[in-house]
């Protein structure tokens, strides 16, 4: 069946600085948190870093070029805040603005609308140095930066995203040690929630003071969590991590307050929250960015499987080669939670997978899997349209195969295969798959 999607959708794809841009020391740049992280021996496979990742910084008007060829309308990148504020605060370095002003007259020329994301990770390690996300302070330098940034590109960028995944940042970055800064048990992880939305709303304030006309929202990654079997603690387990991932974010940014149950089992020192903080978050965003991969199954830490019912998942569910499940399913759930939230615009901002390509000789690279993926997603994306979910685009993750955090560059998202030893650019059958379903639009 033909599924057709309404006139002027966006088809984008999604892209992050850090992960392909290098030119790590050029034009001004000072050092991110994630330079210093790829540093520490064994935080990412094979040692990998962003030293020179895609090359994008050079290589840009080629892959403008190549999202023309696939007939984007839409183009969703990240500035690196260190190239544009090298010391976190105070001075702007215009050479590191001049690169993304020629991007995105690269783009308008090319017809594809940029959406910009102010923050994807590179926190300047300079205020990583005076506590990073931890403290209130980087929520302010976070808007004085934000302000820059539209100052010299908010006459032609109208699609403004503050933050990608503030739940990662926190989560993997903080408690797990998984991402940059590295930190294990920190017992952070709600303060650097908290201000990294504080900073997304003095962000958003910011932003709308400069030019008029802007759609600012933010990106959030956003998964239901399915019960490992029916057993009650299994379900409450499964809720309370369902709870964590997406009500802990959508409450404040939607209603200003965060959710009463999850605060008590948090246990999160309301002291945290200065007065005022919640009224400057809770402005609800123009734009929610939903980035989707998967579902996973939750079970009670504590439940033996011998004492608990059958599972309600099959375990041998097919998985991508990062291990996450397929469940298409669950876009369709996440985008109409956003519905319920009242979210007036929706993006699917990440919505991919990798799977190793096979290379077949000269030009041609074959990636069934992926474009498998991207097909039951859309149509799950289609079915919520239908349902008046307010989706008005959609980007694929990602553009490019590029540096995968730590999993360095092992881990292929691409609809590009990039040599990353000749940098030579094969887009690949999912590509092409994806330059009909936009000439089409329709999955
Ligand atoms: C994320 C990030 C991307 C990742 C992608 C694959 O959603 O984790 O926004 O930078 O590379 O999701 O893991």
């Amino acid at each position: 069946m033909t599924r057709r999607f309404p006139e002027g959708f966006l088809w984008g794809a999604a892209t992050a600085s850090y992960q392909i841009e290098g030119a790590v020391a050029e034009d001004g740049r000072s050092e991110s948190v994630w330079d210093r992280f790829c540093r520490i021996p064994g935080r990412v496979l094979n040692g990998d870093t962003g030293d020179v990742a895609c090359d994008h910084y050079h290589r840009w008007r080629d892959d403008i070029r190549i999202m023309e060829d696939l007939g984007l309308s839409a183009y969703r990148f990240s500035v690196a805040w260190p190239r544009v504020v090298p010391q976190g605060r105070g001075p702007v370095n215009q050479a590191g603005l001049d690169f993304y002003d020629r991007l995105v007259d690269g783009l308008l020329e090319a017809g594809i609308e940029p959406f910009l994301t102010l923050f994807h990770w590179d926190l300047p390690q300079c205020l990583e140095d005076e506590g990073g996300w931890r403290v209130r302070g980087t929520a302010h330098a976070f808007a004085d930066y934000a302000a820059a940034v539209e100052s010299r590109l908010g006459d032609r960028v109208r699609h403004w995203l503050t933050l990608n995944e503030p739940w990662v940042v926190a989560h993997l970055g903080h408690r797990t040690g998984q991402h940059a800064p590295g930190l294990v048990g920190s017992g952070a992880e709600l303060d650097v929630v908290h201000h990294q939305l504080l900073g997304h709303g003095l962000a958003s304030q910011a932003l709308r003071a400069g030019h008029s006309g802007h759609e600012v929202g933010i990106a959030l990654n956003l998964e239901p969590r399915i019960p490992r079997s029916d057993h009650p603690l299994d379900r409450d387990a499964a809720a309370l991590e369902e709870g964590l991932m997406n009500r802990w974010f959508l409450d404040p940014l939607f209603s200003g307050r965060y959710p009463d149950d999850l605060l008590a089992i948090a246990g999160w020192p309301a002291s945290a929250v200065t007065e005022g903080d919640l009224e400057i978050i809770g402005r609800p965003p123009d734009s929610i960015g939903l980035n989707y991969y998967r579902t996973e199954v939750v079970g009670h830490p504590g439940l033996r499987d011998c004492d608990r019912p059958p599972p309600l998942q099959d375990p041998a569910a097919e998985v991508t080669e990062m291990g996450w499940p397929v469940t298409p399913e669950g876009l369709g759930a996440m985008l109409r939670m956003l519905e319920g939230y009242g979210a007036r615009a929706v993006y699917v901002t990440e919505n991919g997978a990798a799977y190793p390509d096979t290379i077949r000789g000269g030009d041609r690279v074959e990636d069934e899997d992926r474009r498998s993926y991207l097909e039951r997603h859309l149509v799950e994306a289609a079915k919520a349209i239908d349902d008046g979910v307010p989706l008005r685009g959609y980007f694929a993750w990602t553009l490019l195969d590029n540096f995968e955090w730590g999993f360095g560059y092992s881990r292929r998202f691409g609809l590009v295969h990039v040599d990353h030893a000749t940098q030579r650019r094969t887009p690949k059958a999912s590509a092409y798959w994806y330059r009909d379903v936009i000439a089409r639009n329709a999955v």
